[in-house]
């Protein structure tokens, strides 16, 4: 028999050779990794709570591996086929995301895993967003566009037999996982031959740049590669003096003793120089910097006060500088709770239940309420880190490196079926993840306490 290396072991690997060929391809990228790291470790040497906190919930080791990327793809073809190489790493697609009303012409999921032990090891996720080419006006560039992308393959040839290979085994040999991981990089290269003249460049570029950037290449180049930052306002700070620049504003909730979701910032893209058929050549701009810093994961009720915090901050910060943004932002974000107890009494954000060494040690006792459980330290309640994405902070993101003003809506609505059915699977619902994560977890320490799990 032979022995195969897990998903997560792959994943692993190629997370760490996409991060190594894409400082090699975006100087910068690694600047942004040391700096990341730097306020990283000043960060848990200023509060070793946090260290503590990070240990306990797995989340120390992950730190310095952790990145999302993202793609742009053109076809259903070539998203199912990325749905199939994805799953080869132990990446499912999680959630669904409509960005054309915010003014970019795609929709979008999350490739990433799913299960506790596969996050801790290595939470490696990439967004990948397809073209809708419906969304294009002119019909002559729509059907030119199309015949454009039906005449490229993004992946190599051994790329999908390797895929294939990997699901009639189900995994890959060592040997095996090593060459998928070589072949399934040369489909998030950057290629500097764009397959068109650039007059063709230019008429795709007018209708939205963002339809160049995926019609006119050989691949879906890697647009970003994103660290996880313990202090993102500490980051975006230093960044001027690195060298970088980042775009004004941090995106997502503001500062909080309790962070939730995610935050973001970006700095912008390189130009740069491109081969075009024919002869005018020229340049174009993909690849971006970007950082994260990620909090508890909101449940629905949780998600749609930040909904509505955010919107109604959205009146207030147009135009304004980060610091202003900031101030306004922490205005109106005080009426979300910000201790822990607050926000799981209030149902807001997803926990995670463990027994305490105490816990294990009382066993089966006399307590049976959960609260009173977590008062006497049996029980801990710890929050569950959100995983996923958010879209007006992509569409942020999108804009401030397309240089849009995202001020222009697509007439398309959203159209979840229209993305499973280019995708050939449906994407698993975020919130019913972290619902099942809070629920099992909470089952298994009453269990342990001899207590029956509540339904
Ligand atoms: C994806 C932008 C979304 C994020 O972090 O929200 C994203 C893209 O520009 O292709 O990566
Ligand atoms: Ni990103």
């Amino acid at each position: 028999m032979t022995t195969l290396v897990s998903h997560h072991e792959i994943r692993d690997r190629f997370s760490k050779a996409m991060s190594a060929m894409y400082q090699d391809e975006v100087p910068q990228y690694e600047t942004l990794l040391d700096l990341v790291a730097e306020v990283n470790r000043e960060t848990l040497g200023r509060d070793p709570e946090l260290a503590e906190r990070l240990e306990a919930h797995d989340e120390l080791n992950r730190l310095s591996v952790e990145r999302h990327g993202a793609i742009r793809v053109g076809t259903a073809e070539e998203l199912s086929m990325l749905r199939r190489l994805f799953a080869v790493m132990g990446m499912y697609p999680v959630g669904y995301y409509d960005l054309s009303e915010a003014g970019v012409p795609v929709h979008s999921t999350a490739f990433r895993p799913i299960d506790d032990e596969a996050l801790a090891r290595n939470p490696f996720r990439v967004f990948t967003s397809l073209l809708r080419l419906e969304l294009i006006e002119s019909p002559e560039l729509r059907e030119r566009a199309a015949g454009i992308l039906a005449a490229r393959d993004i992946f190599t040839p051994s790329a999908r037999e390797l895929i294939e290979l990997s699901e009639r085994q189900d995994g890959l040999t060592d040997e095996q996982a090593d060459r998928f991981v070589a072949e399934s990089l040369e489909t998030f290269r950057w290629h500097q031959d764009a397959t068109v003249d650039l007059d063709t460049y230019e008429a795709l570029h007018a209708e939205h740049r963002l339809i160049a950037d995926v019609v006119c290449f050989h691949g879906p180049h890697i647009n970003h590669l994103t660290p996880r930052t313990l202090d993102i306002d500490e980051v975006q700070r230093r960044m001027p003096a690195a060298g970088m620049n980042p775009k004004e504003v941090i995106e997502g909730p503001p500062h909080r003793d309790c962070p939730i979701l995610l935050r973001q910032t970006s700095f912008k893209a390189l130009e740069e120089p491109t081969r075009f058929t024919g002869e005018r050549q020229g340049t174009h701009t993909a690849r971006f910097g970007e950082i994260e810093q990620r909090g508890v994961a909101l449940t629905a009720k949780g998600r749609a006060l930040y909904d509505r915090l955010l919107a109604e901050s959205r009146q207030r910060t147009a135009g304004l500088t980060n610091a202003e943004h900031q101030r306004v932002l922490a205005e109106v974000f005080a009426d979300f709770p910000d201790t822990e107890a607050e926000l799981r009494h209030q149902g807001l954000a997803f926990f995670e239940y463990r027994l305490t060494e105490a816990g294990r040690e009382a066993g089966a006792g006399a307590e049976t309420e959960l609260e009173k459980l977590i008062e006497q330290g049996l029980v801990a309640a710890r929050p569950i880190t959100y995983e996923d994405f958010l879209p007006v902070s992509a569409a942020g993101i999108f804009q401030s490196n397309l240089g849009g003003d995202g001020s222009e809506a697509y007439a398309g609505h959203a159209n979840r079926e229209a993305f499973e059915e280019a995708l050939g699977a449906p994407v698993t619902d975020e919130l019913t993840l972290y619902a099942e994560r809070e629920r099992s977890s909470l089952d298994a320490a009453l269990t342990s306490l001899g207590i029956p799990p509540v339904r």
